[in-house]
């Protein structure tokens, strides 16, 4: 796979570890990263992981990664609930990108429950915690693999 996966992350999620243990966990993003950054070398994957608490930088993103990925995987963190943009960008590009999330957002409140980009992700990891990002990287390698 020559194009790499990018793994973006909205608002907050740069506070990892540092507050509500008992929903996010203990790890912080950079272990995340470094997490995602084994596995893909496991899977013979290249990634670039980045954060913003910027709605206008994700949806860069997410066209930069339509341009220059092989797909996309993200967590959208609050934005997943409220932005008809990141769906318009999600929707503008031609490469399979899978939501992921810490929580399980259908077991907290009722306005998690709803999200925006769900509709035009190829699937949707929610409520493992970190390894997560893992099973996303394998389901993308499967993705990309069969398409
Ligand atoms: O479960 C997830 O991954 C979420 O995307 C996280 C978002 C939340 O708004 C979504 O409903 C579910 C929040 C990320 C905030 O992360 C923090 C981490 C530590 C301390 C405070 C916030």
């Amino acid at each position: 796979m020559d194009k790499p996966v990018y793994i973006l992350n909205g608002p907050n999620l740069n506070l990892l570890g540092t507050r509500e243990p008992e929903v996010y966990g203990h790890e912080t993003l950079e272990d995340l990263e470094a997490r995602a950054a084994k596995k893909a070398l496991s899977l013979g994957m290249g990634i670039i992981f980045r954060q913003s608490n910027s709605e206008g930088e994700l949806v860069d993103w997410i066209q930069e990664a339509g341009r220059e990925g092989a797909g996309l995987i993200i967590n959208a963190g609050a934005y997943t609930h409220t932005s008809v943009a990141l769906l318009d960008a999600l929707s503008s590009v031609n490469i399979p990108a899978i939501e992921v999330h810490l929580s399980n957002i259908f077991a907290r409140e009722d306005f998690r429950h709803h999200s925006y980009i769900s509709k035009v992700a190829h699937g949707v990891i929610c409520g493992f915690g970190p390894p997560g990002y893992e099973f996303a990287l394998e389901a993308l390698q499967q993705q990309i693999r069969t398409n």
